[in-house]
């Protein structure tokens, strides 16, 4: 036999099969460009987009007022919508115990970047309980609690709500009237009936704590009461100890699940231990409830999205039931949570010296706000403005709910470039001594100008 022919006519056959898959290539290549052509023509009208009918949904009503300030070329330009602190400067701030923890964490070099457990990082749910049921909790020492570490408090509050929605019995949940404005999006996607129950007195501009008692009275037993641990947004309004003791005496009576949404830790009075209090008179009862707990404000961690669900159970078998199950709820969400805010929340909270630093951090940015409280204040009594201020120096927390309207508030934007949600709520925590002047004449301009 040839070879030559042999190899010859073998490179022939195989040129001719390369040669015929490649027309076949081209040509459905081809085709598919002309299917193109003549049946989804992309120039001029969406009408052939099978998401034609889809609408322009509104901007977040909180997050949507950061994105109108973005575009707003002014420099005298001022953000009060957002939770987010910032210094006197009016910049963001990373506290410097972040920066020490993210120091330890870059050094270490025999940190990974392993997927952590569907639970999170174990450290980091231990640490996360002790903060909020303190260090001689019965309910930890029992091992009647499980946490699992979520997306910040919006995840935690979600994963809550889903488990609720499958294994608790009833699906109605209560939040106060008026509330965060997630809360009721939150919780309905999740599958539970949203209802409201009163809690803000606009009048008084305090709490309507026999709304609350009547509303909590009639709801049916075994619901779901949302409460705000400390530091109520929008409202600025916190019920006293003596209330908050009237409160679970009636919760528990009736059987409610309470299931707290903690944002604030640490804000409200500068102190940890104290913005905890409420909750830990519901853990000392021995009875069951929900928490979600976030970092964002009080470690300034707000784009980490680190923050913990913790679920209170009656017995240690209880709460690995649950967990197991809370397991089956975030895993097809999002299977497991993010690392990095973790870790740093877990360094600072493990180490004494880190942890001091932090609670000073935190008075320092409780304190600022409370100044900027005061400062407001003074500069609208020196301006004569019309009305009592009174509450902006009683009201607790990040936000001062000014009772402005939504018109006056749409005037301060329009003519003072200043950015609030619609509903009046300021963020002090955005203020500085330096912007005070500029909200003062802004307000005192709306409320004698504006009806
Ligand atoms: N609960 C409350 C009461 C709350 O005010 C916020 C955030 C959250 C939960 C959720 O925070 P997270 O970043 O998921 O840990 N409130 C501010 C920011 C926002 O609306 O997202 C705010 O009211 O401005």
């Amino acid at each position: 036999m040839n070879p030559e022919l042999t190899s010859s006519s073998s490179c022939s056959s195989s040129d001719r099969r390369i040669s015929v898959l490649a027309r076949h290539l081209v040509g459905v290549e081809m085709d598919s460009q002309n299917d193109s052509i003549s049946a989804f023509p992309t120039s001029g009208s969406d009408s052939n987009s099978v998401f034609s009918h889809v609408v322009r949904g509104p901007e977040d009503p909180i997050l949507g007022v950061t994105v109108a300030y973005n575009k707003d070329p002014s420099p005298v330009k001022l953000n009060l919508g957002v939770g987010a602190y910032r210094t006197e400067e009016g910049k963001p701030l990373v506290l410097n115990v972040v920066r020490k923890a993210e120091q330890l964490l870059v050094n270490d070099r025999s940190r990974v970047k392993e997927y952590l457990p569907i639970t999170g990082l174990a450290d980091f749910n231990k640490l996360s309980a002790k903060l909020m049921f303190g260090a001689n909790s019965p309910a930890i020492q029992e091992n009647r609690v499980t946490t699992v570490q979520c997306l910040s408090g919006t995840g935690s509050l979600r994963v809550g709500a889903e488990f609720l929605a499958k294994h608790y019995h009833q699906r109605t949940i209560y939040i106060p009237q008026p509330t965060w404005g997630n809360h009721p999006k939150v919780f309905t996607l999740a599958g539970l009936s949203v209802k409201t129950y009163r809690y803000y007195d606009p009048a008084t501009r305090g709490l309507n704590f026999q709304g609350l008692l009547d509303d909590f009275g009639s709801a049916p037993s075994g619901a779901i009461v949302l409460l705000h641990a400390c530091a109520h947004n929008p409202t600025g309004v916190d019920p006293t100890v003596k209330q908050w003791e009237q409160i679970r005496q009636l919760v528990r009576s009736k059987g409610l699940m309470p299931f707290f949404d903690s944002a604030y830790q640490g804000f409200a009075s500068g102190s940890l231990d104290a913005d905890a209090q409420p909750v830990r008179m519901f853990v000392a009862d021995g009875g069951e409830l929900l928490l979600a707990q976030s970092y964002a404000k009080n470690m300034g961690l707000y784009g980490e999205r680190i923050g913990a669900l913790s679920i209170v159970c009656k017995t240690a078998d209880v709460a690995s039931r649950v967990e197991s199950q809370l397991k089956l709820v975030i895993r097809p969400m999002y299977s497991n949570p993010p690392i990095h805010g973790a870790s740093i929340v877990a360094a600072i909270l493990k180490d004494r010296d880190l942890y001091n630093e932090w609670t000073i951090e935190l008075k320092a940015m409780a304190d600022r706000i409370i100044s900027m409280r005061h400062k407001l204040f003074e500069a609208l009594r020196a301006r004569g403005t019309p009305g009592d201020w009174s509450h902006i120096i009683k009201q607790i927390g990040m936000f001062t709910f000014t009772g402005l309207n939504p018109k006056q508030v749409a005037f301060m934007t329009k003519e003072y470039h200043i950015y609030m949600t619609s509903d009046g709520r300021i963020s002090m925590a955005g203020l500085s001594s330096k912007t005070v002047p500029h909200l003062a004449d802004a307000i005192h301009a709306a409320v004698t100008r504006v009806v």
